[in-house]
């Protein structure tokens, strides 16, 4: 979007700072997601400021930045928590800026949602969140492995940064690493709103995401848009596709439902450019990024 990159504002005070983080190290079928903040910033050079959808201009409502993109440690999830951790802290003049993070693979969102609920004064019940994705996210191990891409929500409600009886996950389908996954979330109340919510009757799964709407309100929320939420035929280029997913009309109109909501924290992850020979998934990523900014200036324009 062509945004200033916040070395050249001398790190000055913004809103919203966009940064990459180029980590694929938690993924546990294609990789290439490490790809994934350079293809989505090509991708958005062709977004302007002012949405159709929403009346608003970001460029009217926000200061914003790109951050670049954050080091990383490839062989090791647990380590590139940490290397990530201490400098999206670092991003901005203080720590009133949000953070919107480009990813890599699911796993980094873990990072960006710890930074968001410190900037958020650390609420003791923990954020609110909106999750796109085709999957539960939920794994407690695999291979050995706790932070990787398939266990981000999991270690975030264990670390009291995410409240899960506020949190949904929309978009869910497909085959599960076990029922266990499928167990944790119904025991922790998370909100599941599946795939096939909405497939004979898609007003009837909308109604269920503006009920979760309407019972989170104005409260502090975190987004986060897994791009394999979307079908294969419009998001390609991912690590790990599901079929039966949400055109990408379908899943901008969703988040768009959101409008005024008060965004604290974003990401979108898990754009692999490549398995995107024809960019529409980086496409696709830059425009959820935009629609979750889009959301917030609405609350904020008021
Ligand atoms: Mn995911």
């Amino acid at each position: 979007m062509r945004f200033p990159q916040l070395r050249d504002l001398g790190n000055a005070a913004t809103d919203w700072i966009v940064y990459g983080v180029p980590f694929d190290g938690g993924t546990t079928f294609h990789p290439g997601a490490r790809f994934g903040p350079r293809a989505i910033r090509d991708a958005s050079q062709y977004l302007k400021a002012a949405s159709m959808e929403l009346e608003v201009d970001l460029s009217l409502t926000f200061s914003m930045a790109d951050g670049g993109d954050s080091p990383v440690a490839p062989y090791a999830c647990a380590d590139n928590l940490e290397v990530v951790t201490t400098f999206a802290q670092g991003l901005g003049a203080d720590s009133a800026a949000h953070l919107l993070a480009l990813g890599g693979d699911h796993s980094i969102s873990l990072t960006n949602i710890r930074v968001a609920w410190e900037r958020a004064g650390r609420p003791a019940a923990g954020l609110a969140a909106l999750i796109f994705d085709a999957h539960l996210d939920t794994v407690d191990t695999v291979w050995g492995e706790s932070y990787g891409h398939a266990s981000f929500l999991r270690r975030a409600i264990e670390d009291g940064c995410i409240d899960a009886s506020r949190t949904a996950i929309v978009g869910i389908r497909g085959s599960l690493n076990t029922l266990d996954d499928l167990k944790y979330a119904r025991d922790q109340n998370i909100t599941l709103i599946p795939m096939s919510s909405f497939i004979d009757d898609f007003a009837a799964g909308e109604r269920t995401v503006l009920q979760f709407r309407d019972r989170i309100g104005d409260a502090p929320v975190y987004f986060s848009c897994d791009v394999d939420a979307a079908d294969p035929a419009c998001a390609p280029g991912t690590g790990t596709p599901v079929c039966g997913g949400f055109s990408s009309a379908q899943l901008l109109g969703l988040i768009r439902r959101f409008a005024g909501a008060q965004v604290v924290g974003a990401d979108v992850v898990e754009v692999c450019p490549a398995r995107d020979l024809s960019q529409n998934t980086a496409m696709l990523a830059a425009q959820i990024a935009f629609e979750f900014l889009c959301v917030d200036a609405v609350g904020r324009r008021a």
